[in-house]
């Protein structure tokens, strides 16, 4: 199964693996090109060998699909993946006039007593972002990523270009085209981005009836970022397949540097040691013909019992 071909990459890593420096200066081990092939006939690729959280993914993948940019719509729905950005962006502006925050990330994790002015000025951030709409514009922005490049990537002529339409577009009309892809890729954008897209490209692909999607991703935290990049697009291929009137397909991931963190080993080790479960199932609410009209109330998944979370330090 799918997760097995996880766990089979994480344990390849860990034997083979080379020892890398990288931008966070936390050391990894790491390999280049990789795929794995998750059949979504067999049930939904959450894991199962701890617990990962559907419920983020969903409200992501969708905040992507409605084309937002903005932490409002993941603030209103729990969800708080993205604050660091957006925050990020506030301390450093003229207008930000408390404590220091340089360098965030870092400290908060090393220093308890940091640790508590940050978690103050940040659900300080929260709250403004919540409650005040000029606020929330302006600071609340992530401007070029995926929602944008997805639903409104700028062109030379001063034009949009909606690429999930169009793609959902030629699937319907061209299911054979060997054309169904969405770049999140923007060259142009790069240098003034903090964080490049990881899932760079993905490409649909009908057969037989069925949907099926490959995703190209450039970098991948495997203990941390993948579980969740697995789930979220594997979510986007159901959703996709009913809104174009398919079954679904295999979910094919492939990609570039697949690193484990060395703070990371000691937690993957104890995943292996893990024995996977049957599979959860996925339920959406068929009444809702476009994916441009999901809400996180028409998505999700019955029974999942993934054996319990593990906690692990995000290298920033
Ligand atoms: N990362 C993922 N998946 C994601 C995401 C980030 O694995 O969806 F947003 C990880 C990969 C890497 C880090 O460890 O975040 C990004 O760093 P860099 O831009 O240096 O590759």
């Amino acid at each position: 199964t799918g997760e097995q071909a996880y766990l089979k990459l994480c344990e390849s890593i860990l034997n083979n693996g080379i020892k890398k420096e990288d931008r966070t200066n936390t050391g990894t081990y790491s390999i280049f090109g990789h795929q794995m092939r998750f059949d979504l006939r067999d049930g939904f690729p959450l894991l199962t060998t701890k617990k990962v959280p559907f419920r983020l993914v969903a409200s992501e993948l969708l905040w992507f699909i409605k084309g937002d940019t903005n932490i409002r719509y993941l603030l209103e729905n729990n969800n708080n993946i993205w604050n660091e950005w957006a925050f990020e962006k506030w301390v450093k502006s003229e207008k930000y006039n408390g404590p220091d925050m340089d360098d965030f990330g870092n400290r908060s994790q090393q220093d308890p007593d940091f640790n508590e002015k940050y978690k103050e000025q940040m659900s300080r951030f929260k709250e403004k972002i919540l409650h005040d709409d000029d606020f929330a514009n302006e600071f609340g922005d992530l401007g070029a990523v995926y929602g944008k490049q997805w639903r409104e990537w700028e062109t030379s002529k001063n034009d949009t270009i909606d690429q999930l339409k169009q793609v959902i577009e030629s699937i319907r009309s061209k299911p054979d085209s060997r054309r169904h892809i969405v770049s999140a890729w923007n060259p142009e954008d790069i240098p003034s981005m903090a964080l490049p897209p990881c899932h760079t490209l993905f490409q649909f692909y009908v057969s037989e009836g069925k949907l099926s999607c490959q995703l190209y991703q450039r970098s991948a935290d495997v203990f941390l970022g993948v579980p969740f990049n697995i789930a979220s697009y594997a979510l986007l291929t159901h959703l996709i397949a009913h809104e174009t009137n398919l079954e679904v397909g295999e979910f094919v991931h492939t990609l570039g540097d697949a690193h484990i963190y060395t703070n990371h080993v000691e937690q993957i080790n104890t995943q292996l040691a893990r024995v996977t479960r049957e599979l959860p199932t996925l339920k959406i609410n068929k009444q809702k013909k476009s994916i441009f009209d999901f809400e996180l109330t028409d998505v999700d998944l019955i029974d999942y019992n993934p054996h319990p979370v593990i906690k692990a330090p995000i290298a920033v």
